[in-house]
């Protein structure tokens, strides 16, 4: 199969890069080969995201402002006419994994690499199962995939993984969902592996457009394009904090969840009290001023006055909410599971949480104004006051991620702040194109060298200049 040089221009940095690429596509055909021994087969490709600003907005109905980059899935697969899904890597430590389509399919053990495509094709049947199609009805396929998205390092592998596994499922059993659509049915189906994120890494890397970031809305999901400013580069670096979701920072990722919907409930009682009707609110997004019909800055001094700053116990929310604490449990902190995720013993921060999000937010519209402006300057100011906020309100950096955005901030970036998820992973600096050579030289020398005494010939998978690319695609 001969791959078209447009689909490496739109998908890589092919100019810098050509050898690698080329070299990586000939040996995942060859590796699909050997393991199948198949002649006829198909190519897809996922890539992963840097968020470039709204860090956990997403889960609360509110925007962000990621772009699709050149780092990916790639895919070799081919249709299986019985129900089996055979997943194989091109890097050994991922071991082969084989499932069989049915109506309700088995988890494998949290965190299993599996798992990201079992929620794929879980989520594709659950959609056409009353269409008329049962499960017995799929084709099954056999997949080789080679990766090159540093893992839990917040650039969204997992959802690259889900998404890839959706397009290529679908094409096996040629069926088409329009991509908008199955964005928001792919950002359901990751809640399968226990997390309960929102929908901002599916959409990127199924829309993701060449060269531009994307502004998503939610609820409805909506996608805005706008183009970068020629002449700026977003630099990520790893700070090599290992953020996987498969441990601690699940955990820790879905408390947040948990509490901005403690807040948003706390928030809505009393709003709906002071205004004496109940109002349409789930989300911190959802106190607006076209739900509440009150000016935002209105909104703002009120919900100060009502959340208090001490964190509060799961006693203290039910009485607010006047239910009980194992109703309010059940309500607000269940697993995917079934079952009730304990109330942490610092309590549940929920005015921190919802200053976050609303100034986030806001920080967002900001900086898309700031792009559409090229008024880089303050698209950097908006990136470094999202770090302190993720820092200080939200409390998802670490020592490490500080250490960098400042080392960054020193090494000429105009911006630099955590992306993603945060508890580790990378951080994203803005800088102007001339300048990234000498940031990643001074950068490389700081942080990796004298900050983790860290000593290789090459740092090019830690710290890497970013191209926006478009979105998952399969190749017929
Ligand atoms: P990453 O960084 O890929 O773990 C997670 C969520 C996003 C979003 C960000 C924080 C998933 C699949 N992804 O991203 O939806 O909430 O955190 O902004 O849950």
């Amino acid at each position: 199969m001969n791959i078209p040089s447009h689909f490496y221009k739109a998908n890589y940095d092919f100019e810098t890069d050509r050898a690698r690429i080329l070299n990586r596509y000939e040996r995942l055909i060859d590796n699909f080969k050997a393991k199948y021994d198949k002649k006829e087969f198909f190519i897809a490709r996922a890539p992963g995201r840097i968020n470039l600003i709204g860090e956990h907005t997403d889960y609360n109905g509110l925007p962000v402002l990621p772009m699709a980059v050149n780092r990916d899935i790639a895919s070799v697969f081919s249709p299986l006419e019985d129900g089996k899904v055979i997943l194989n890597n091109t890097d050994s430590s991922f071991t082969e994994r084989q499932f069989y389509i049915e109506a309700s399919i088995p988890p494998y053990n949290e965190g299993d690499w599996g798992n990201y495509c079992k929620a794929a094709v879980q989520g594709v049947i659950d959609h056409y199962k009353g269409k008329g199609k049962t499960c017995r009805d799929f084709k099954g396929l056999q997949i080789m995939l080679d990766g090159d998205i540093p893992l839990a390092a917040g650039l969204s592998s997992s959802s690259a993984l889900v998404v890839l596994s959706a397009l290529i499922f679908l094409k096996s059993n040629s069926l088409e969902i329009p991509k908008l659509e199955l964005a928001g049915l792919m950002a359901r189906a990751e809640h399968y592996v226990g997390t309960q994120g929102g929908g901002m890494d599916q959409a990127v890397s199924l829309l993701g457009k060449a060269d531009h970031a994307l502004k998503i809305d939610f609820n409805p999901l909506q996608v805005t394009p706008v183009k970068l400013p020629p002449g700026y580069k977003m630099v990520a670096a790893n700070s090599l904090v290992q953020a996987a979701k498969s441990e601690g920072a699940l955990d820790q990722y879905n408390r947040r969840a948990i509490e901005c919907r403690l807040a948003a409930a706390a928030l809505r009682k009393k709003f709906s009290e002071m205004l004496k009707r109940e109002l349409p609110i789930r989300l911190i997004g959802d106190l607006n001023t076209e739900k509440l019909a009150i000016p935002e800055d209105q909104i703002r001094d009120l919900a100060e006055g009502i959340l208090h700053r001490q964190p509060y116990s799961l006693s203290e929310i039910a009485a607010l909410l006047e239910i009980t604490p194992i109703e309010t449990a059940k309500r607000y902190c269940k697993k995917r599971d079934g079952s009730l995720f304990p109330e942490p013993a610092e309590g549940f921060k929920l005015k921190n949480r919802y200053r976050h999000v609303k100034a986030e937010g806001k920080r967002v519209e900001g900086s898309f104004k700031a792009l559409k402006e090229n008024n880089m300057y303050e698209f950097g100011n908006l990136m470094n006051q999202s770090h302190a906020s993720c820092r200080d309100l939200y409390e998802i950096s670490c020592p490490e991620l500080d250490k960098l955005v400042e080392i960054s901030r020193e090494s000429g970036a105009l911006g630099s702040r955590l992306t993603g998820a945060g508890f580790g992973g990378c951080t994203i600096s803005l800088l102007e194109s001339d300048k990234v050579e000498a940031f990643i030289n001074r950068v490389t020398q700081l942080y990796y060298r004298d900050f983790l005494n860290l000593e290789q010939e090459d740092y090019s998978s830690y710290i890497f200049s970013c191209k926006a690319v478009n979105g998952a695609d399969v190749l017929s």
